[in-house]
């Protein structure tokens, strides 16, 4: 089954557009849609109700908008709760500038055995329309220094949210890192990039596909903070890196450890284990 989770504020243009497209697509296949409606001002939840009848859709309601961290966090920790570890969850923006024909290619190299599929604008194939001279020469830079920082293996595009992940990493990430799966919540889109930093500590296995973004799709402007989101990047590479008990040090054997035996690694690292450093527990 594939869980196609969506975070949603004022998206009352595009969703009208995209969720049709979303089930033209994967017509035929085992699917179900999770929009969380993110205290939307617009007529996002009109919308998104009118489609409850003809669609396999969920809609997760947040009264207040809470930003993209908690957004992204509800969407997974939702689709986790109900899926079977074999599913797949792709996570997909509601501005209509991700093709949804893109989840077919990642789920193949999910089936070569990854376990996090990029699509990644910065692959042979790849690029982005309609966005201007700026704003990807920062995004090229951002993701260059997230790179170097992180270097996850098979990984060039760290931003892009439009991933396909195999459910059971996602299940047992939010076993073993609890309610700092996500942890930096309140800094713009930091949580895109969070979630591939502690997956790859956790031992996920990552690829990419080739990705065009679509931006000349989309309706009305972006919504990132880009000051808050460069905040929210550079403190996690602080904490990634922090010589006493930073993420890399803390997590040092959990990859290593989940790779030859993942039931042994979530019993040693889950929930319930109490080696969990003081810094993991900032929240932000
Ligand atoms: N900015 C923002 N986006 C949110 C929020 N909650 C959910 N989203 C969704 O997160 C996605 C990313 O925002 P978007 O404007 O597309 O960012 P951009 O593509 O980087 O310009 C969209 O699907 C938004 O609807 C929020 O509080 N703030
Ligand atoms: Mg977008």
């Amino acid at each position: 089954m594939i869980w196609v989770v969506l975070p949603a504020y004022n998206e009352q243009d595009s969703l009208p557009k995209l969720l049709p497209k979303i089930a033209g697509t994967l017509q035929g296949k085992p699917y179900r849609m999770v929009v969380v409606n993110d205290g939307s001002c617009d007529s996002t939840a009109a919308v998104l109700e009118g489609f409850k009848n003809t669609l396999p859709l969920d809609v997760v309601p947040h009264v207040i908008n809470r930003g993209l961290g908690e957004t992204e966090r509800d969407g997974f920790e939702y689709a986790a709760l109900q899926c079977d570890p074999a599913d797949v969850i792709v996570r997909v923006e509601a501005d209509d500038t991700h093709e949804p024909s893109y989840i077919f290619s990642m789920i193949e190299k999910l089936e070569q055995g990854y376990d996090v599929v990029n699509t990644s604008r910065f692959q042979p194939g790849g690029g982005q329309l309609g966005v201007d001279g700026y704003r990807a020469a920062i995004s090229r830079m951002a993701n260059l220094f997230m790179q170097f920082m992180f270097g996850i293996p098979g990984t060039r595009d760290y931003s892009c949210g439009f991933r396909a992940y195999r459910a059971q990493i996602i299940q047992d990430a939010i076993s073993i890192f609890g309610n700092h799966f996500i942890q930096l919540r309140g800094l713009g889109f930091t949580s895109t990039l969070e979630m591939i930093v502690k997956l790859h500590l956790l031992g996920a296995r990552f690829a990419e596909v080739p990705f065009v973004l679509r931006y000349d799709q989309k309706q009305g402007n972006s919504k990132m903070v880009s000051s808050i989101t460069t905040l929210g990047y550079f403190l996690m590479a602080l904490l990634y890196h922090w010589p006493f008990g930073g993420w890399k040090s803390q997590y040092r054997q959990l990859r290593k450890l989940y790779r030859e035996d993942r039931q042994a690694a979530v019993e040693r690292f889950g929930l319930n284990s109490i080696r969990r450093r003081t810094v993991s527990r900032i929240s932000f």
